[in-house]
C-alpha cells in the first residue's frame, strides 16, 4: 500500500497554494538548477537539499549545490554530501536556470553564495520561518512545515519526481533534525505519514538517529559533564538553572563553540527546571547567552530585555564585558520570567 495516498496537503491558504504551484512548475521546466542553505549549514537545509539533488537528477535535470560553508562532520554520512558545497562546483556555467534556497529567512545568511544569484535567470525561496524576508522572484513560506523537508516533500510529489532512498534519506535527516526527532511542538501526524513514507523508501531510523543525535567527541562529552557539574539553581523551587562556559573551559576540553549545541536542553531536562540559561564566551569578554523555557515562561521577553530576541520558548542575546557585571540581572529577569502569569 502506498502511503503517499493517506498524506493529506498542508494546510495552506489560496496564496500559498498559487505559490506552490507556481514553484513546481518553475522546477519542472528548469534545466539547470542550483541549491543553497544558509551558512552554519544543518540538518534541514543540507537534508532538503540532498532530497532535491537526487530527485532533480532522476528528472534529467543539472543540479549543482553552492552552500558558502563546508558540511559540518556531523552530517558526511549524507549520500554524496561531497557535492553540498560550492568547493565541489567547478564546473558551474554562468548561467543556470533557477536558483532554490532552502530554510533560509534572510539573504544575508547564504554568505557568498548570494553573490552567485546573478548567475541564476530566477530564485525560489523555500523557506517555513515566520520572520522570512521573501527575497526571492518566488517565495514559498510555510510555517506550518515543521521542516523545509516537509515543503520539499510535497513539491517532489507534486513534480511526480522519481523518490529513491538517496532523497529520502535528506529529506528524513531534515524533518528528524528540525523536529528535535519527533518530539517538538511542531510534530504533526503528517510529519509521521511523511516519516513513514520515507522509511517505506529504505530509511533506517537508528543509524540517522546515531548520526545526529546520539555521537559526540570525549572533548564535547567533558565540556557537557563540565558545565552539568557546575550548573546552578535558583528561585523559590529552583526553577532557573544557569551556567557559564568561560573562554578558558574551551580551551582545556578542547572543544569550539559549535560543541554547545545541545547542552542547554540538558539543563532545561533538571525537573524543577522551568527556564535554562547557557552563557559561553565566544572569545574573552565575548559572550552568547542562550535561553530555553519548559511550558509557561517566556523567554523571548527577557532576551529581548538584552537587545536579543527569539521565540517563547527558545531565544538569545549577545554581552560583551566581565559576567559580573551582567550575571545578577540575568538572574532576577529569570527568575521574574517564571513568576509571570499562573
Ligand atoms: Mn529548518
Amino acid at each position: 500500500v502506498n502511503a503517499v495516498a493517506k498524506i493529506l496537503p498542508l494546510p495552506a491558504c489560496p496564496d500559498t497554494r498559487a505559490a506552490f504551484d507556481a514553484v513546481v512548475e518553475r522546477l519542472r521546466r528548469a534545466k539547470t538548477l542550483m541549491l543553497a542553505t544558509h551558512v552554519g549549514p544543518d540538518g534541514d537545509g543540507l537534508g532538503s537539499e540532498i532530497g532535491l539533488l537526487h530527485a532533480l537528477e532522476a528528472m534529467g535535470k543539472k543540479v549543482w549545490v553552492v552552500n558558502a560553508e563546508p558540511v559540518p562532520a556531523m552530517y558526511r554520512f549524507l549520500p554524496d554530501w561531497q557535492r553540498l558545497g560550492i568547493q565541489g562546483c567547478g564546473d558551474l556555467p554562468d548561467q543556470v536556470d533557477v536558483m532554490v534556497v532552502v530554510d533560509c529567512g534572510d539573504s544575508d545568511r547564504l554568505g557568498d553564495a548570494w553573490h552567485l544569484r546573478d548567475r541564476a535567470s530566477s530564485v525560489v525561496n523555500i523557506d517555513h520561518h515566520v520572520t522570512n524576508e521573501r527575497f526571492g522572484d518566488l517565495n514559498l513560506v510555510l510555517p506550518e512545515a515543521c521542516a523545509v523537508g516537509e515543503i520539499v516533500y510535497d513539491l517532489l510529489q507534486a513534480l511526480r519526481a522519481p523518490l529513491k532512498r538517496e532523497s529520502a534519506l535528506g529529506l528524513y535527516t531534515s524533518i528528524t533534525t528540525d523536529t528535535g526527532s519527533f518530539k517538538y511542538t511542531n510534530t504533526t501526524a503528517r510529519t509521521f505519514r511523511i516519516a513513514a513514507h520515507l522509511v517505506d523508501l529504505g530509511v533506517e531510523p537508528w543509524p540517522v538517529a546515531l548520526e545526529v543525535f546520539e555521537t559526540a567527541s570525549q572533548g564535547k562529552m567533558a565540556l557537557t559533564g563540565d558545565v552539568l557539574a557546575h550548573t546552578r539553581l535558583v528561585g523559590a523551587t529552583q526553577q532557573v538553572a544557569m551556567a557559564l562556559i568561560p573562554f578558558d573551559m574551551f580551551v582545556k576540553t578542547g572543544t569550539t563553540k559549535d560543541d554547545v549545541e545541545g547542552l542547554i536542553d540538558l539543563m532545561r531536562r533538571i525537573d524543577t527546571v522551568e527556564v535554562a540559561a547557557l552563557a559561553r564566551e565566544e572569545e574573552p569578554g565575548r559572550w552568547k547567552v542562550s535561553l530555553r523555557a519548559k511550558r509557561r515562561a517566556d523567554v523571548s521577553k527577557v532576551a529581548e530585555n538584552f537587545d536579543g530576541g527569539g521565540h517563547p520558548f527558545a531565544a538569545g542575546f549577545n554581552i560583551v564585558g566581565n559576567a559580573e557585571r551582567w550575571l545578577e540581572k540575568l538572574e532576577q529577569a529569570l527568575v521574574e520570567a517564571t513568576q509571570g502569569g499562573h
